[in-house]
């Protein structure tokens, strides 16, 4: 059997005219685990095509596409979908997007998998081998990812030139809070599922770099797991970054722990720096913590910061731009990362904004965290567009780059390369600007 698994491009993440330089760009594991789950006794050749670092022919040699589908890929992989099966190939669709909008991707797909794919992606290909696919496919309500068979992802089937790197690992999926606009608790549920430390430190071992990535989404959601981690990574001497949430203030010696694990890099979201603001995302905990303190409590342990903020919320007015960005340089946040406030479907903040009669657009491609696709409460979309460009720009001038990194006492190759990437990216972003859709809404609100 012949299996192809494409990651189509969104506008941002793209191969040619995309604005996600090498130096931003670490290789997922979506492609590569799904590979590994490709049952052995099938014999399967088995094609990664991911099209932000490469064209994905027109012509397939494949019995079976697989593709993973995030919100803003969705039009992309729709469009592929058609197009491959108007050849005769078979077309299976998984990943968040198909998660939150099953019956949307069930009209574009020969199968759809709803949910984590671990026991649904092997079933359904022996289903496929005998003639006997189903259209789709939903993780089972006992789901669990604490199990020492599951295989190792197949990094190597990706070309790793393409990549910062390729030592990126996971120990835990989903969250267990629920913030009004985050996809993890619609899409998968109120608790965390975690691999056995023990399995996560094999893959470690197994992958030998020393310098690696978790892309958990939050890596203290169950304190007493992290613990077991971070004192298992200790005898293997790695730096590692990862995720968590603000929360990891208000626990001292967890926060020594993940530092004497070789913690040297936490992306947190601070989303915003009103209090007000953060009600409206349903984040009222970030409120507790003191975010100058933790910057410099983190600085001193030796913990860089990608500092993440959204723009666009109900208590936003027009200073928020500046002030946010004012913050950041003041603070030396390593690495500060804007986003504007996205509805994504099926989370609770669109069917606020939907029943509002807020929502501007369902053009999922625009559902990138860079478009304004709602009509904001207190500025018109130009505005927020404008200011949300302007909070990228100034933070990535040289001088508030020297300022940041200075204050932070963090001139490290890693740190200044992260930087240029991010600085290409903000002076670029105008190029999304430009598209048909945001030239017809800025006329529209200015007239
Ligand atoms: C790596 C990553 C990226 C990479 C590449 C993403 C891509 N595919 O294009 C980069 C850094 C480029 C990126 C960028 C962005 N990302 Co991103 N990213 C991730 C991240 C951190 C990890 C994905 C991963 O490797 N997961 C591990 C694998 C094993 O899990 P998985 O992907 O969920 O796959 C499992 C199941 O979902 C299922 N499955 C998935 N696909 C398929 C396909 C088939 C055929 C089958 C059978 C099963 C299946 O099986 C897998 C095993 O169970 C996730 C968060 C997370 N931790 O999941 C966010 C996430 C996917 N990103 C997200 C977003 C919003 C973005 C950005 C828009 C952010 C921004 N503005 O910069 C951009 C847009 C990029 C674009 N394409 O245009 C959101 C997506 C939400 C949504 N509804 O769209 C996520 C979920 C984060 C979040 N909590 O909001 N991202
Ligand atoms: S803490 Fe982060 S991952 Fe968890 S629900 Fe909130 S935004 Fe999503």
């Amino acid at each position: 059997m012949k299996i192809a698994l494409i990651s189509p491009k969104g506008p941002l993440y793209r191969h040619r005219g995309g604005i996600f330089r090498k130096s931003l760009r670490y290789q997922p594991l979506t492609l590569t685990t799904l590979a590994a789950l490709v049952p052995r006794e099938l014999n399967a050749d088995i094609a990664l095509y991911d099209e932000g670092i490469q064209d994905v022919p027109e012509e397939l040699d494949a019995d079976l596409i697989g593709m993973t589908v995030i919100t803003g890929t969705a039009r992309r992989a729709y469009e592929l979908s058609a197009h491959y099966r108007a050849r005769g190939k078979t077309v299976v669709l998984g990943g968040p997007h198909i998660t939150l909008v099953p019956d949307e991707a069930a009209a574009n797909a020969d199968a759809i998998v709803v949910g984590y794919a671990e026991d649904t992606w092997p079933a359904l290909l022996q289903d496929f081998a005998s003639g006997a696919l189903k259209s789709e496919y939903r993780q089972a309500p006992d789901f669990s990812l604490d199990r020492d068979d599951m295989p190792f992802a197949r990094r190597e089937l990706f070309d790793k030139k393409h990549f910062l790197t390729q030592a990126v690992f996971e120990a835990t999926r989903s969250c267990g809070h629920d913030c009004e606009f985050c996809i993890a608790p619609t899409a998968w549920g109120s608790r965390q599922f975690q691999k056995p430390v023990s399995w996560v430190i094999d893959d470690i071992r197994r992958v030998g770099q020393k310098r690696i990535l978790f892309i958990d989404l939050n890596l203290v959601a169950d304190k007493a797991y992290a613990r077991e981690l971070f004192t298992a990574l200790i005898p293997l001497k790695v730096r590692w970054f990862g995720l968590s949430t603000v929360l990891i203030a208000h626990d001292r010696d967890l926060m020594e722990l993940m530092a004497r694990s070789g913690c040297r890099g936490l992306l947190l979201g601070l989303e915003t720096i009103t209090p007000a603001s953060l009600a409206d995302a349903n984040k009222r905990f970030n409120g507790s913590v003191d975010y100058r303190t933790l910057i410099a409590d983190l600085h001193d342990l030796g913990i860089a910061m990608q500092g993440c903020f959204v723009f666009g919320l109900d208590h936003d007015h027009l200073d928020v731009f500046e002030m946010t960005a004012d913050f950041a340089i003041d603070t030396g946040i390593d690495l500060p990362r804007f986003a504007i406030v996205t509805p994504f479907p099926g989370t609770p903040l669109h069917t606020r904004l939907a029943s509002q009669g807020r929502i501007l657009t369902r053009n999922w491609e625009l559902y990138d965290g860079q478009h304004v696709v709602f009509q904001p409460l207190n500025m018109s979309v130009q505005e927020l567009a404008a200011g949300h460009e302007r909070a990228w720009k100034k933070v990535y001038r040289y001088r508030s780059i020297v300022s940041r990194l200075w204050k932070a006492s963090a001139f490290e190759p890693l740190g200044i390369a992260a930087n240029l990437g991010y600085r290409f990216y903000a002076h670029h972003l105008q190029r999304f600007y430009n598209c048909d859709w945001h030239m017809s809404l800025v006329a529209r609100s200015a007239g």
